[in-house]
């Protein structure tokens, strides 16, 4: 589609839909308007990419998430399909901005954090790598809460997201499933075989609402389908009271906003049984209508498990074929280890699922009865050859609990972690008993982002200069930015990529000034931290930093530091009173050095509320320095670290995740590393013999700045400043901030002497820009694809489709 053409239809279709003229319409209704061209346009490629899996019976992977957390879709789905330039231009000629109407999108927010947004980067990668491949979830009717500070405290909002439309999805009654809950089950013999009699329970229906996934400009469009609750018609005379109906309804209201402790809650088990039984009874459903040999499923399917809350998968794939289609159990085992794989993203023990017994036979019988049964010839098969200490740590229930990632492990051929240390660990220390039986399941696979969302939507001053500098081969071969290191020693070049950066800066300083009040100079040392708010990722430790500046420029109002800028977004669990207490601190930090006027604008710290994707593609652009600072062993991997590389900043870092190959990617001295390592941290444990009280006895720095919390330095803290400080002393400092604190300060004053060479800033910029590549996450779902999952790119959609040139 040509301007002139996309002119046109625009027109026409905004007299369609609304009987109006561009002058008469809201944003709203041109938003609509814009959005309904874009879906109809690429629902014929949908169409297409989907009857040529079926038709050409190819094997395709189901990616099962209790989280996705795609942002806007807009702008992305536009540049997949190769129209944001023309779509702009024509737009602008009709005397409309397309970012006024980009804004009106509200964000798709059905996750927390990490786990959900690489769920949403691997669907957009899937499609981009013509993959056939398709995401499974809940379609949340509030998605993560929205955060607001009142007197700085964290104060959670409902996200309503659907009452003001969701352009992308398309419900699909007649892809319904029904899932079964509760009552009991026993089993009777029938024909020789034991059948499961259903006993009581109430059965709701799962619809699905499909979301086209766009590739980029390949033709393929790829589902993402989450799935919604309903009351079946003919079960209405069982939902006659409204408890039961809100039981019902309650089911994919909301997103659980905990994205590390498990809540232990039956809502949730619920959920996850939801989403998991529709999901895999749809499954199952399509490759009936193939018409092939159940024995060959594995062929043609493959189910992802992304992290343990779909590892009920397992038993209900078993459950399926055993109960439903009659095959021996010995047989659906081997399908299901065929067909299975499972990613794990955390060693924090708080965040590994358990469910009692009692929970689980409460909320799906026959799944527990599915679960004891793998669990009993899991320890008869074992006993042969293993020790009883070893089986007896491997099972799936122990002590009246089921461990749900010893089920995903034992149910499925692949367990990968998400960065090299974190998948080292698993292997070695978190999970060796099963890399001891199976040493050849494990397997690593480093997270990836969504290069072009992160580059090319996010920051397209930076991608007119890569674009100018080495062509635009990056967009479909982001390892082609390694082309940029023949710029290295370019004046023009990293001038250029500078005044991009300032551009960005200014852009971040108005919205901080506008939402915030603050002004901040972008001349300024633009430093940033944002992720969930975790004690692990030490949010506190920045916090220490900044407080030691101060306290410095205080005595010494001439001290000659660089302006610097620190950006704070984290939302904290509502529950998680400790987090919060950090955002109540941070705040009033804030606001304590930004009206001091002894300070001089030197330092600005500023914290920007509702951090979510929208919100990151503004602070990322922006950024200069990158914090990952978790304590080492903490952070699975890492994905912001990824992003804000991509875009010209420089991290510092502790050796955790996947800094440790953003190092070996940059080498050492285009990044900044500081801390205890690995092996210094397991030391401690071993040794036990970490004192933090003598770290704040021997360290005047670190007790004058930990005395801030609780002498009224700080003002408007007395509760959380305690909770603070009584966490670093008298409950040992479980991160070792007050280890690793003169180290990071020590880290953070050679960012402040590198940023004084502004030629050098430049080029440790630059490199770090041009060796992001290998973080696409384009190159990691080749990974999965290839050693996971076993699908290959659709052949079509190579060939045919779209266009296939830049
Ligand atoms: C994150 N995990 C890891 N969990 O912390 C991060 N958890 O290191 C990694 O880069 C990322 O996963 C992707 O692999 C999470 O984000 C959750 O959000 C979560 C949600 C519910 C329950 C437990």
């Amino acid at each position: 589609m040509d301007k002139i053409e996309f002119k046109q239809t625009f027109i026409e279709r905004l007299a369609e839909l609304y009987a109006m003229e561009v002058s008469d319409a809201t944003p709203i209704e041109l938003y609509q308007t814009l959005g309904s061209i874009v879906s109809t346009t690429y629902t014929k490629q949908w169409s297409k990419s989907w009857q040529d899996y079926r038709d050409t019976k190819q094997k395709q992977v189901y990616y099962f998430s209790i989280e996705f957390l795609p942002g806007k879709m807009l702008k992305s789905n536009l540049l997949n399909m190769g129209w944001l330039e023309i779509v702009e231009e024509a737009l602008s000629e009709l005397g409309i901005k397309l970012d006024d109407l980009i804004e009106i999108e509200p964000d798709m927010a059905l996750g927390n954090g990490g786990l959900g947004r690489l769920a949403s980067c691997f669907m957009d990668s899937i499609a981009s790598q013509s993959l056939p491949g398709n995401g499974n979830g809940i379609r949340y009717r509030y998605g993560l809460f929205k955060q607001r500070f009142v007197d700085g405290h964290q104060v959670e909002l409902p996200d309503e997201w659907l009452p003001k439309g969701n352009i992308w999805e398309v419900r699909k009654d007649s892809k319904a499933v029904d899932v079964h809950f509760g009552g009991s089950v026993h089993l009777e013999e029938h024909h020789g075989r034991l059948k499961p009699v259903y006993h009581g329970g109430y059965t709701v229906r799962a619809v699905p609402y499909d979301t086209g996934m766009v590739g980029y400009k390949n033709g393929t469009v790829n589902t993402m389908r989450l799935w919604d609750v309903a009351i079946p018609a003919e079960e209405e005379e069982h939902y006659r009271s409204i408890e039961d109906r809100r039981m019902v309804e309650e089911l994919t209201s909301v997103l659980y906003p905990d994205d590390s402790n498990e809540a232990g809650r039956k809502l949730r088990l619920s959920q996850e049984y939801f989403f998991v039984s529709a999901g895999v009874q749809s499954i199952l459903r399509y490759y009936k209508n193939l018409h092939l040999p159940l024995e060959q499923i594995s062929r043609y399917i493959a189910i992802h498990i992304n992290d343990t809350h779909p590892a009920m998968c397992i038993a209900e794939f078993m459950r399926l074929l055993v109960d439903q289609e009659n095959l021996k159990w010995e047989k659906a085992w081997r399908l299901t280890l065929q067909v299975m794989s499972y990613t794990n993203h955390t060693i924090m023990a708080e965040a590994l699922e358990k469910w009692s017994i009692e929970m689980m036979q409460d909320v799906c019988p026959r799944i527990y009865q599915i679960i004891e049964e793998i669990d009993r010839r899991f320890v008869e098969e074992m006993s042969t050859f293993h020790n009883q200490g070893l089986i007896q740590r491997t099972r799936i229930i122990q002590d009246g609990q089921i461990h749900m990632a010893h089920l995903a492990i034992l149910g499925s051929h692949s367990t990968n972690g998400v960065a090299k240390i974190h998948s080292d660990l698993l292997k070695n220390v978190i999970l060796n008993d099963f890399y001891v039986l199976y040493p050849s399941r494990f397997n690593n696979k480093t997270n990836g982002i969504a290069q072009r969302r992160w580059s090319q939507l996010a920051n397209p001053a930076m991608t007119k200069v890569l674009n100018q500098t080495i062509g635009d081969s990056w967009h479909r071969t982001p390892t082609d930015l390694h082309l940029l290191m023949n710029f290295t020693e370019d004046d023009e070049v990293l001038e250029q990529l500078a005044a991009a950066k300032l551009e960005n800066k200014k852009r971040l300083a108005a919205y901080i000034k506008e939402h915030k009040g603050i002004e901040v100079s972008p001349e300024a040392i633009f430093d940033v931290q944002i992720k969930r708010l975790h004690a692990y990722k030490r949010q506190l430790m920045n916090l220490m930093h900044i407080l030691k500046l101060y306290f410095e420029l205080k005595n010494d109002p001439k001290r000659d530091i660089h302006p610097r800028v620190f950006i704070f977004g984290a939302k904290a669990a509502p529950s998680y009173h400790y987090a919060k207490a950090i955002i109540k601190a941070i705040n009033e930090t804030a606001n304590l050095i930004n009206h001091d006027p002894d300070i001089q604008d030197k330092i600005k710290v500023v914290f920007l509320e509702n951090y979510n994707v929208s919100l990151a593609e503004k602070i990322i652009p922006a950024a200069e320095v990158s914090e990952q600072i978790s304590l080492a062993t903490k952070e699975a991997s890492g994905t912001s670290n990824m992003k804000l590389m991509l875009n010209g900043a420089l991290t510092i870092a502790t050796l955790d995740g996947a800094n440790i190959e953003i190092r070996e990617a940059v080498g050492e001295e285009n990044i900044v590393t500081f801390g205890l390592t690995e092996k210094e941290v397991y030391r401690y444990y071993q040794e036990q013999n970490y004192r933090s009280l003598e770290w704040y006895h021997n360290d005047p720095v670190i007790q004058r700045i930990l005395n801030a919390f609780i002498d009224g330095t700080i003002p408007n803290i007395v509760n959380e400043g305690k909770q603070i400080f009584d966490s670093l002393i008298q409950y040992h400092d479980e991160f070792f901030v007050l280890r690793d604190f003169a180290d990071y300060c020590r880290a953070q004053e050679i960012i402040n002497q590198l940023y004084q060479d502004s030629r050098r800033w430049n080029q440790i910029s630059l490199i770090n820009i041009a060796n992001a590549g290998i973080f696409s996450a384009d190159n990691t779902v080749e990974r999965y694809a290839e050693d996971i999952w076993q699908i290959r790119p659709n052949p079509s959609s190579q060939l045919g489709g779209a266009a296939q040139h830049d």
